[in-house]
């Protein structure tokens, strides 16, 4: 049972997300999605325009994501791996040259997959007219 965990806002869920999360599950048997909390993402400086708890239902829905968690802060992904078992964390590859993730590659595989270009949650925002 390989077990896989990925991070994200996942606001106004696109097929961009859509097709990260199924590249993930493709990756394990089982999904671990972890959703940024409202707080964490304020700390970021990002206001989503769905709460938490609406992209929590939101993800639940997909049949090929098995569990969503709160991604509260930036230290707790090393917990998560641990705590829920994983095997492998998916991301982006926006997220290859970050070093938010690197040192977990001593405790799981780590794997950058290529975004899908051409659509963006703040693109979306911006050609219905909202802030960006
Ligand atoms: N993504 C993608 N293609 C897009 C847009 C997003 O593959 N066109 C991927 C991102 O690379 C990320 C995931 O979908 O792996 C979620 O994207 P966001 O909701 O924008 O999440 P992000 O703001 O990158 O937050 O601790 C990490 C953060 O929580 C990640």
């Amino acid at each position: 049972m390989k077990r896989v965990l990925t991070y994200g806002t996942f606001d106004l869920l696109h097929h961009g997300h859509i097709r990260l999360l199924k590249r993930a599950k493709a990756l394990g048997d089982y999904l671990v999605v972890a959703v940024s909390t409202d707080e964490f993402n304020a700390g970021k400086g990002k206001t989503s325009y769905h709460d938490y708890e609406t992209r929590k239902e939101i993800l639940e829905s997909i049949r090929f994501v098995d569990e969503v968690i709160p991604e509260s802060s930036w230290e707790q992904k090393l917990d998560d791996v641990k705590g829920h078992g994983i095997d492998i964390v998916v991301m982006g590859d926006d997220w290859a040259d970050s070093d938010r993730f690197d040192y977990l590659e001593e405790y799981c595989e780590l794997v950058f997959l290529p975004r899908t270009e051409g659509v963006s949650t703040s693109e979306i925002k911006e050609d219905l007219g909202g802030a960006g």
